[in-house]
């Protein structure tokens, strides 16, 4: 590995610790890229918009939800998706991956040169991994544990599509959400109380500029993840199609596997 990246992705580590991250991670040194996700998962579809948008080509690893929070500590050392595996290297977290993918492929680059405007894409992509990336995963736990016959569309395109039979993932599924939400300490009503004020938060990033301008940053993929599954469940597509984030949302994840009833 060069020093440069080496020295990049050292200093994206040390930045993150002091911000208090959560994920783990090595600094990458090269050979393939592997990528560990669950089919529908939305921080795994920001990554992955992140390596299309960089050009990197990638080995994608589908793994079903539950059986993937065993492969992933096995794998990585932490439970969760994406996990990008380079080399014999392994970084956990959407955030932290992006901040890899800078290292490794710059161009284009996820965060703005200019301090102040690096700063405000690094806080909206830390309150969209936080606060939006949670909540969406509530709300569509809570879509799914109430409709668990939907949950084989979002292994569509995915190495796992057809592999289950469809009345077995559903009583999986059933079975995973009705206690997974309670493990985690999910609740769905108030997620569903506070969406329409998220949502007002991506619309007004957008409308200072920090989100949606003409080349895509950390934040925007962060954001878009979320609302692209969000786009998925019937119950809130209107309301996101109708905002400037669900356009955004569209434009940077133009294909997004699912479909959850009302
Ligand atoms: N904030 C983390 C969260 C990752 C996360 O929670 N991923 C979920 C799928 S969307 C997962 O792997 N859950 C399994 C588990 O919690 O055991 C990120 O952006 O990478």
């Amino acid at each position: 590995m060069d020093a440069p990246l080496a020295e990049r992705l050292d200093a994206a580590r040390e930045r993150l610790k002091t911000d208090s991250f959560p994920a783990v991670g090595r600094v990458p040194g090269a050979g393939e890229l592997v990528l560990h996700v669950i089919p529908g998962s939305h921080p795994c579809a920001t990554v992955e918009a992140a390596l299309r948008l960089k050009l990197v080509r990638y080995r994608r690893v589908a793994q079903l939800p539950g059986v993937s929070s065993l492969q992933q500590l096995a794998r990585f050392g932490s439970r969760t998706v994406p996990g990008l595996r380079i080399g014999g290297e392994h970084v956990v977290g959407s955030r932290l991956i992006l901040r890899a993918l800078d290292g490794l492929a710059p161009e284009p680059p996820l965060l703005p040169s200019d301090p102040s405007a690096r700063a405000d894409v690094l806080e909206a992509e830390r309150w969209g991994d936080e606060v939006l990336q949670v909540q969406t995963r509530v709300i569509a736990a809570g879509a799914l544990a109430r409709h668990p016959e939907a949950a084989t569309s979002y292994l569509e395109g995915s190495a796992l599509a057809g592999r289950l039979p469809e009345r077995a993932a559903a009583a999986y599924i059933r079975a995973l959400y009705a206690v997974a939400p309670r493990l985690l300490g999910f609740s769905t009503p108030r997620a569903l109380a506070t969406l329409s004020e998220r949502l007002d938060h991506v619309d007004a990033l957008i409308a200072r500029g920090v989100l949606g301008g003409a080349r895509p940053n950390a934040a925007d993929l962060q954001v878009a993840g979320s609302l692209r599954l969000l786009l998925t469940l019937d119950a809130h597509r209107a309301e996101i199609d109708a905002r400037p984030g669900g356009a955004l949302a569209r434009r940077l994840i133009p294909e997004y596997a699912g479909r959850l009833p009302a």
